[in-house]
């Protein structure tokens, strides 16, 4: 009776809330995926779990779930006794890590406005808020929890897709003592957008921190930096013409950001630097130039210049010299030829963007020197990776390509732990096996990165190209290497019907997550970076950061957060079915959840689990003599495993469902306290 009122009740509470777990939905497919996705989101049900993976749908409104009390509540807790949330999956990698010594890294993943950087941060925010703690060690919190605001306003703006978008993409390692405490921090950055700084497109903005200072910085400042209290003053700010934007508040995000930096161990000498360069930038796409009667370029007015050349401490002459001639040096001889106005625009913006690039990458060694981890003793890491979304825009440039690149890599890393090494595994471990198809998108990296025939390697062969390399020579190029590649198409390879939507100047990718278009014009500039010809090869240069980013990240633990954008108009309560389906799609969560479903959630070393699990039984304990494998056979019997619930590998016990780890593991617990107290009896006797 008790056992179908408690049934009748779960099915109730299914009916209302959906399932919290996708391994145990009755059917695997998308329609019953969604459905139970939908339930959920208007529950305000953000979370669910297929096995230890979440998939978090933004809800585009404050959600009470984020508190102290919440916190506490999780903490400890065994994955799947308590409502899916990102802090049990933190609280689970900081267990493991501290049980098992070993390192770990969450991999935050979704398109644009997905909510990546929320969820990273609120990890964040767990750890500070929930590990063990001295005085000392709360500095170190303080700093990396600061860390956060000062990255996101100088590496953050407005685009169509999200009013906070992440421009550069963060790994950052979270460093533990063994008791558990969080030591230090450490970060690395990706590719920041520098363009930005110069140009943004209609309904776009620039970096959030101009708009902070302008709006936010005090009277006396400003008149120290020359600036002028109105955004609308400043040509770098206003291409986007929407300066204003009503869910950022610029004066409040200006205190964060100034009380960060005092956190961030910036003193004033260091902030007024700091704010200068912020400033120079300004001034400097401020300054604009007229043509003599030869066509060449001249500055048409100097106060611009000035305040430049004063805030960066250079000298104004050679700053215009700079600007508006090219100084090439023969032999021991320079030669100074000018530049016309295009020329002198072009050389002005790159030095904006090279002034910016570099602070940025100041700003992210600073924040890592305050963070350092002074504790030198055993130390484990848990990684929170949080990049730049996958985009499409109407107009995708080198900019996207990277990005988009950069998301198809770790799509990559995602397909090769879960779906392959899974069923590799258990071939590997002969265990019978049903394989589970999914579409792998390594050929689509391989058209970007493989050397010498891929996308980047063309790239940079065209810039190095003496001569007459353009960007439609470069897109000839890819024509002739890549022309029947089955994911890559111009308007030249294209039928007909696709030709309509393409422009001569285009190539289009079938990236994982769809099509995207886009325009070559740009790309070889970008690519060479007129301040930075000796790097020869700027996308290389990233593609070799993802390669050890990869490397990083594959010799650590891992643990996934998939963030699905719930509509593309940023609303509240919004479930915008198509585009939801879209991403359980490319995100591969089917073919995860079938791989999961059929598979086994927990899998331990025959002697690993022998050694943790042995006083359970009076067989194994204290010492088990005979091969691991038999004891851990012994041992499970013992425990009343059912045969449906592990099976044994090679090397290795796998178990199908964590419940039953878990009550392994109470069980252990329980059988250590015991056998503490009589231990201490045993002691006080003597
Ligand atoms: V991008 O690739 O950097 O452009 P993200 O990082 O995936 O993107 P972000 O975390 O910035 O997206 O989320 C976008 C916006 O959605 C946030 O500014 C919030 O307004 C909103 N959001 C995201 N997650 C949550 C949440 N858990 N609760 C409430 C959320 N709002
Ligand atoms: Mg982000």
């Amino acid at each position: 009776m008790q056992g179908q009122l408690d049934m009748e009740g779960a099915l109730t509470a299914r009916d209302r809330v959906g399932i919290q777990d996708f391994v145990l939905l009755d059917e695997t497919t998308e329609a019953a995926f969604l459905t139970n996705l939908k339930k959920r989101f208007s529950k305000d049900l953000i979370y669910t779990y297929v096995g230890t993976l979440i998939v978090s749908v933004n809800p585009y409104k404050e959600l009470d779930i984020y508190n102290k009390k919440q916190m506490d509540t999780y903490m400890g807790v065994n994955f799947f006794e308590l409502p899916p949330h990102i802090y049990a999956l933190a609280d689970n990698a900081y267990h493991t890590m501290l049980t098992e010594f070993n390192n770990h890294f969450i991999l935050i993943s979704g398109e644009s406005g997905a909510g990546k950087t929320e969820a990273s941060k609120k990890i964040l925010q767990y750890y500070a808020v929930s590990c063990p703690s001295t005085t000392l060690l709360n500095t170190v919190r303080d700093k990396m929890l600061m860390s956060n605001p000062v990255l996101e306003a100088f590496g953050n703006a407005k685009t169509l897709k999200n009013d906070n978008s992440s421009r550069f993409g963060k790994y950052m390692d979270i460093q533990f003592n063994s008791e558990g405490d969080a030591v230090g921090g450490h970060i690395l950055n990706y590719l920041l957008e520098k363009s930005r700084v110069v140009h943004q497109n209609h309904g776009e903005r620039n970096f959030h921190i101009f708009y902070q200072l302008v709006e936010g910085g005090a009277d006396d400042l400003l008149r120290q930096l020359g600036l002028e209290r109105d955004v609308q003053h400043y040509n770098y700010l206003t291409q986007g013409e929407c300066a204003i934007v009503s869910s950022i508040n610029d004066r409040n995000d200006w205190k964060t950001v100034k009380n960060a930096l005092q956190v961030i161990n910036f003193d004033e000498i260091n902030t007024n630097h700091l704010f200068g360069i912020v400033a120079s930038v300004l001034h400097l796409g401020n300054i604009q130039f007229d043509s003599d009667s030869k066509g060449h370029a001249l500055l048409n007015n100097n106060t611009e210049l000035h305040w430049v050349s004063d805030l960066l401490g250079v000298d104004a002459q050679s700053l215009q010299e700079g600007l508006t001639f090219r100084k090439i040096e023969a032999r021991k001889d320079q030669v100074l030829t000018p530049f016309t106005i295009d020329h002198a625009i072009y050389a002005r913006d790159a030095l904006a963007k090279a002034i910016y690039g570099q602070t940025f990458t100041w700003l992210v060694n600073r924040i890592n020197e305050s963070m350092e981890n002074k504790d030198p003793s055993r130390k484990t890491v848990i990684g929170l990776l949080d990049i730049y979304g996958f985009e499409v825009f109407y107009v995708n440039s080198f900019e996207q390509f990277c990005i988009n690149y950069c998301n198809e890599k770790l799509q990559q890393l995602f397909i090769q732990l879960t779906l392959k090494a899974e069923q590799d595994e258990y071939e590997a471990e002969n265990i019978e096996w049903e394989p589970v198809q999914f579409f792998n998108n390594k050929i689509i990296c391989d058209l970007v990165e493989e050397k010498h025939r891929g996308i980047i390697s063309i790239l940079d062969e065209e810039c190095l190209r003496p001569g007459d390399a353009t960007d439609l020579t470069f897109l000839e190029r890819l024509e002739d290497k890549m022309g029947n590649h089955p994911h890559f198409v111009t308007h030249k390879l294209a039928d007909k019907m696709t030709r309509k939507t393409l422009e001569r100047g285009d190539f289009r990718l079938l990236h994982y997550a769809g099509e995207v278009t886009y325009c070559v014009v740009g790309f070889l500039d970008k690519n060479n970076d007129l301040l930075y010809r000796n790097i020869k090869d700027v996308a290389t240069h990233f593609k070799s950061s993802l390669l050890k980013l990869t490397e990083i990240l594959m010799a650590k633990e891992a643990w996934y957060i998939r963030c699905l954008k719930s509509n593309e108009s940023k609303q509240p309560g919004q479930f915008d079915e198509a585009l939801i389906r879209h991403q359980v799609k490319y995100l591969g969560l089917m073919e995860h959840l079938r791989v999961r479903r059929a598979g086994f959630a927990y899998r331990r070393k025959f002697d690993v689990f022998l050694k943790r699990y042995k006083p359970l039984c009076p067989a194994t304990w204290p010492h088990w003599r005979g091969e691991p494998a038999d004891g851990v056979e012994v041992l499970v019997q013992h425990l009343g495993y059912l045969p449906h619930e592990y099976k044994m590998g090679r090397t290795k016990i796998f178990i199908r469902h964590p419940r039953t780890l878990y009550a392994t593991e109470d069980a252990y617990e329980k059988c250590k306290h015991e056998l503490a107290t009589r231990l201490q009896a045993k002691y006080k006797g003597y």
